[in-house]
């Protein structure tokens, strides 16, 4: 057992997890940084309800949402770590293992800071469906991002997350990835989303997701949400696309900014910070 507070004992830990032959595409890193944005994203800023403190996402309640599903096994991945270093809580481990996988898959530095607790206060549990829908359209992505405090720019950089990972039709009901190297963080997604010609197809299962076509015909297993074409279609959002397409660090400087601020949603520290 590390002595409590040794956070730098935590992320090596972490570090040395993120290799997982077995699991996706080899890496626990995109699911780790989906558990992060899951357990952050519930945030309400005007009921000031919700986000990464008490670690809901054990519970049934939270866990149980159909949005989390496919979750556990990021939570699977961390128990390891939680088991040696049992100082730490779930709500500091979740969101420091998102910031940790990011840095190690080529991503930038993640400002953060301790202190969460996993004591669930009832008067903060967010309902169900607050987190957001691929299905959907650019209204509904501003209306739940803007519920947790960003702006139009925030989030899109934020959705450049999905340069990372798959989709998996077990869970959500969409299908693959977005990019040929999902577990290599960079702005590949913001390239290929404003520059290849993306197609609107029904998956067997009757969801609705769009897909590359080379010229041939074929269609490529790379793939965007509805949710990831309206930021490319909506004339505030599309300049952001644009811009992170074109320039990597800004994209990094961003990225880093508006990911430490998803993971202190609602946590208040003392002038110690306890
Ligand atoms: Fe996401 N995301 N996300 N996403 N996401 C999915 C997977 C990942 C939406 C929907 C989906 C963010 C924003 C949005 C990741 C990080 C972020 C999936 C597939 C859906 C659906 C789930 C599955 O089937 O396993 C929507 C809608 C939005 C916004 O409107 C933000 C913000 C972040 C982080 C900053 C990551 C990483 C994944 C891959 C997970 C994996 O298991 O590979």
């Amino acid at each position: 057992m590390s002595k409590p507070g040794n956070y730098e004992a935590v992320r090596k830990d972490i570090v040395k997890l993120l290799h997982q032959p077995e699991y996706d595409d080899g890496s626990a890193g995109p699911v780790l940084v989906r558990l992060a944005w899951h357990s952050a994203g519930t945030y309400d800023a005007e009921t000031d309800t919700g986000g990464s403190n008490g670690a809901g996402m054990r519970y049934e309640r939270e866990g149980g949402d159909p949005a989390n599903a496919g979750l556990q096994h990021a939570r699977v991945f961390l128990e390891p770590v939680k088991a040696a270093h049992p100082w730490i809580t779930y709500a500091d481990l979740w969101t420091l293992a998102g910031c940790v996988a990011v840095r190690e898959m080529g991503g930038p530095e993640i400002r953060w800071l301790p202190g969460r607790t996993d004591y669930v206060d009832d008067s903060k549990l967010p309902p169900r469906g607050r987190l957001p829908d691929g299905s959907k359209a650019a209204d509904h992505v501003r209306a739940v991002f803007y519920r947790m405090g960003f702006n139009d720019q925030e989030i899109v950089a934020l959705c450049g997350a999905h340069n990372l990972g798959r989709c998996h039709s077990d869970r959500s009901g969409f299908d693959g990835p977005w990019v040929n190297n999902p577990t290599r963080f960079s702005n590949q997604y913001f390239r290929l989303l404003a520059g290849l010609e993306w197609k609107l197809v029904t998956l067997p299962n009757g969801v609705k997701q769009w897909v590359y076509e080379d010229e041939d015909g074929i269609s490529e297993r790379l793939m965007m949400l509805p949710t990831d074409i309206a930021l490319r279609d909506d004339p505030v959002f599309c300049e952001w696309v644009d811009s992170y397409a074109e320039d990597k660090e800004l994209f990094f400087e961003d990225f880093a900014k508006a990911f430490a601020k998803l993971m202190e949603l609602g946590i208040r520290r003392d002038a110690r910070g306890g």
